[in-house]
C-alpha cells in the first residue's frame, strides 16, 4: 500500500503559524505547496506550462526551485494548448498551472480543446475561498471553478484538505492517461497551499501511480471478426487517425499497413507515421478512395465532420445523409465510438499497440494481397494528382502565393525529417496538409478536431521544450494573431522555433472592402503590409522579410542552422486563398441576389 491517510493536527497547525515557534517541530513538517510538488515529481512530471499570479505565485517560483522545468506564458490559453501537446507527444499529462477565474477561464478553452482532441492534459488551477465563493458573497476572483470545468473535462476534482493532495494528483493522473485520454481539472484553493501536516505522513500521503494507462487486450473474436471481414474485401482501406500516432506503436502499425498490402489514408495528424511518400498512401486520392472502398479499417480515427460522419456523398452515398454502403472495423479504445454515426461492423476495443499487434499475430506471416485492380487504380489517380500538384509547385507566380512558398516549406522539411511542424490557419492549413510531406510520426500538430485557431504559438512552445528538435510553425496571418504575443516566450527560452506567416492581409483573402464605401476596413481583413517580423526583433529574435521563395528558402535555411528563434513574414498574393479553405460547405451564406 502507497499512502497513509493522517488528519492535520490542530497542534502542528498553531506551530507551524506562530511566529519563532517550535523550530524542531516545523522542521518536520509540511506544507500544501511542497505537497503538490513532491506528488508531480514523484509521477514523472517534469515540466510545467502556466502564468504565475494570485494564489499561485509561489508554488510556480517553488515548482522551479525544486527542478521541476516551468514554461511561463502571457496567456493561459497558449500555456493550456502548450500542455495538451506536451501530453500527445510524450504520453504523460502536460500541466497547466493557472491563477483563479479569468486564468483558470482562460485556459479552460484548451482544457476543453484536449478533451476533444483525446489528448491527457491536466488544467491546475487556484481559486478563491470555498465559504465565500459559495455564498456568493464577493470573493477575490470569485467562481464556482470546478463546476464550470465539469462539462468540458473527462474529470474533474478539488483538494481541500493536504493530507488529500496525494490522491488528487493521483486521480488527476489516472483519469487524464487512462482508457480515452483527455483534459481533467484540479482544483486547488488558495487556502490549501500553506496547510502544514506532519511531514511523514505528508509523504506516505503521495501516491505514485501504477500503471496509469493499462493496457487494454482486444477480445481474440473481436480481433477475427475485423480480421474475416478485411479479408473479404474488394477494396478494403485502412484510415489512419491521431489515436493511432498517440499510442506510439509506430513499428507495428507500419507492419500491419504493410503486410496486409492495404492502401491506407492518414488523418493530418497521422501524417508521417508512415512517411507521405509511401506506395501505399491513398492521401493524394482522397476523394476516389473514400467512395469507392468496400471495407475501411479506421485505427485511432472517429467518423466525425473530419470524415463526413462516415456518411453522404464523400463516401458515394446517394444524398447527404446517405450510408454509402461501406462496412466499417473500428480499432479504438472506447468501447462507446462505435456506431456513432453509421453501422459498425466489427469494433475492436483495446488500445491500439495491443490491437495491432493482435491483429498482425493472427493474420500470420501470408496474408492475401488486395485485388490489384483495386492498388492499380489508386496508384494512377495517386499519380495523377501528384503529377498535377508538381506542375502547380513548379511555378513561380509574383506575388509569391501559397504554393510557391509552401513548396519551400516542403523542400525544407525534407531534408529536416525530425523537425516537427505546427500548422494553423484556414488556407494556410490545408494547403501545407497537402502540399508538405512529412517522414517521422508526431511531428505534425495542427487544429485537430475542432479546426481550432490560437494553438501556434504554445503547440510550438511545448513541440520545443518536450522534444528539443526544431520547429517550424506555419501560421496563417490570421491564425498567427491569436497567439502571437508568444513570441516573446519563443525568445524568453531561446527556443529553436522558426515561424512562418503566409501574409496575405486578412482572413482567408485580404483583398474585401467595407461594401458601405465607409472608413472602416472590411472585418476579414487587416493592416495592409504588416510587419510581423519586427514583432520578433522586439524581443531579441531574428525578424525575415520575405516577399520571394528564394528569400524564404534562406531564411529558413538560416533559421534552422542558427535554430535561433525566428519569424518570417512570407509575404503573399492577398488574392491567394478562398473562403473557409477546403471546408466552405460548412460556412452558411446569405442567398446572393
Ligand atoms: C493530398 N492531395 C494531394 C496530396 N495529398 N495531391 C497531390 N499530392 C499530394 N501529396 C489531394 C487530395 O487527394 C485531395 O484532393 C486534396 O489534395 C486535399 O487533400 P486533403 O487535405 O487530404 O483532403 P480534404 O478533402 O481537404 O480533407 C477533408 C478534411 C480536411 C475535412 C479532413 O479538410 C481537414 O482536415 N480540414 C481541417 C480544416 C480545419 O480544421 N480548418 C480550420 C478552420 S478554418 P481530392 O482527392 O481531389 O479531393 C476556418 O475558417
Ligand atoms: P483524427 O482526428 O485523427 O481522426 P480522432 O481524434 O478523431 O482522430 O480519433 C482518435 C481516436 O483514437 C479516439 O476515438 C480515441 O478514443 C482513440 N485513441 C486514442 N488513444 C488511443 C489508444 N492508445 N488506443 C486506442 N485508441 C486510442
Ligand atoms: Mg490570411
Amino acid at each position: 500500500m502507497d499512502q497513509v491517510a493522517t488528519k492535520p493536527t490542530a497542534n502542528a497547525a498553531d506551530a507551524a503559524r506562530k511566529p519563532g515557534g517550535d523550530t524542531d517541530r516545523q522542521a518536520q513538517e509540511i506544507d500544501g505547496f511542497q505537497l503538490v510538488i513532491d506528488a508531480l515529481k514523484l509521477n514523472g512530471i517534469d515540466t510545467i506550462f502556466g502564468l504565475p499570479g494570485i494564489p499561485i505565485t509561489d508554488l510556480t517560483r517553488r515548482l522551479q526551485a525544486s527542478g521541476l522545468r516551468v514554461i511561463a506564458f502571457r496567456h493561459e490559453q497558449n500555456a493550456g494548448y502548450a500542455a495538451s501537446i506536451a501530453g500527445f507527444m510524450t504520453q504523460k499529462p502536460g500541466i497547466c498551472l493557472t491563477v483563479s477565474a479569468p486564468g483558470f477561464l482562460n485556459g479552460l478553452t484548451a482544457l476543453a480543446n484536449a478533451t476533444t482532441n483525446c489528448f491527457p492534459m491536466i488544467l491546475v488551477s487556484g481559486s478563491s475561498e470555498r465559504e465565500i465563493v459559495d455564498l456568493q458573497q464577493g470573493d477575490y476572483e470569485e467562481m464556482d471553478q470546478l463546476a464550470i470545468a465539469r462539462p468540458h473535462a473527462k474529470a474533474a476534482f478539488r483538494v481541500l484538505h493536504a493530507e488529500d493532495i496525494g490522491v488528487g494528483v493521483a486521480r488527476a493522473i489516472r483519469a487524464a492517461l487512462s482508457g480515452r485520454p483527455g483534459g481533467v481539472y484540479l482544483d486547488l484553493p488558495a487556502k490549501l497551499f500553506p496547510q502544514t501536516i506532519d511531514a511523514e505522513s505528508g509523504r506516505n500521503s503521495l501516491i505514485k501511480v501504477v500503471d496509469p494507462a493499462p493496457r487494454q487486450i482486444p477480445a481474440p473474436d473481436a480481433v477475427q471478426r475485423a480480421l474475416d471481414l478485411l479479408k473479404s474485401a474488394k477494396r478494403p482501406l485502412i484510415i489512419l487517425g491521431k489515436g493511432a500516432a498517440y499510442a506510439q506503436a509506430d513499428a507495428d502499425i507500419r507492419a500491419l499497413v504493410e503486410r496486409s498490402g492495404i492502401p491506407y489514408l492518414p488523418m493530418s495528424m497521422a501524417k508521417g507515421l508512415l512517411p507521405d511518400t509511401h506506395e501505399q498512401s491513398a492521401a493524394a486520392a482522397r476523394s476516389y478512395v473514400l467512395p469507392e472502398a468496400d471495407v475501411v479499417m479506421l485505427i485511432g480515427a472517429r467518423l466525425n465532420w473530419l470524415l463526413s460522419q462516415g456518411k453522404g456523398k464523400t463516401w458515394g452515398g446517394a444524398s447527404p445523409k446517405a450510408w454509402g454502403g461501406q462496412k466499417f472495423i473500428q480499432v479504438d479504445i472506447s468501447p462507446q465510438e462505435a456506431d456513432s454515426n453509421v453501422r459498425v461492423d466489427a469494433p475492436v476495443v483495446g488500445d491500439i499497440g495491443s490491437c495491432v499487434a493482435a491483429m498482425l499475430s493472427a493474420m500470420g506471416a501470408k496474408w492475401p494481397q488486395p485485388p490489384s485492380e483495386w492498388v492499380d487504380a489508386i496508384s494512377e489517380r495517386r499519380t495523377k494528382n501528384v503529377g498535377k500538384m508538381a506542375e502547380t509547385l513548379a511555378k513561380n507566380p509574383v506575388p509569391m502565393n501559397y504554393h510557391s512558398a509552401l513548396n519551400v516549406v516542403r523542400d525544407i522539411v525534407k531534408a529536416n525529417p525530425d523537425a516537427i511542424l505546427v500548422n494553423e490557419g484556414a488556407n494556410a492549413l490545408d494547403f501545407t496538409r497537402s502540399i508538405v510531406d512529412m517522414y517521422k510520426p508526431r511531428k505534425r500538430l495542427d487544429v485537430g478536431t475542432w479546426g481550432v485557431m490560437g494553438v501556434g504559438m504554445g503547440f510550438s512552445v511545448a513541440a520545443a521544450v518536450v522534444s528539443g528538435d526544431q520547429v517550424i510553425a506555419i501560421e496563417g496571418d490570421s491564425a498567427f494573431g491569436f497567439s502571437g504575443m508568444e513570441v516573446e516566450t519563443i525568445c524568453r527560452y531561446d527556443l529553436p522555433v522558426c515561424v512562418v506567416i503566409m501574409n496575405n492581409n486578412g482572413v482567408y483573402r485580404g483583398d474585401e472592402v467595407n461594401p458601405t464605401g465607409g472608413r472602416d476596413p472590411s472585418p476579414l481583413v487587416f493592416v495592409k503590409g504588416a510587419r510581423y517580423e519586427k514583432l520578433m526583433d522586439a524581443f531579441g529574435g531574428v525578424g525575415v522579410l520575405a516577399t520571394t521563395p528564394a528569400e524564404l528558402r534562406n531564411a529558413m535555411e538560416e533559421a534552422i542552422r542558427s535554430r535561433k528563434p525566428t519569424l518570417i513574414n512570407a509575404v503573399i498574393d492577398e488574392k491567394a486563398g478562398t473562403e473557409s479553405g477546403r471546408i466552405t460547405s460548412l460556412n452558411p451564406t446569405a442567398k446572393k441576389k
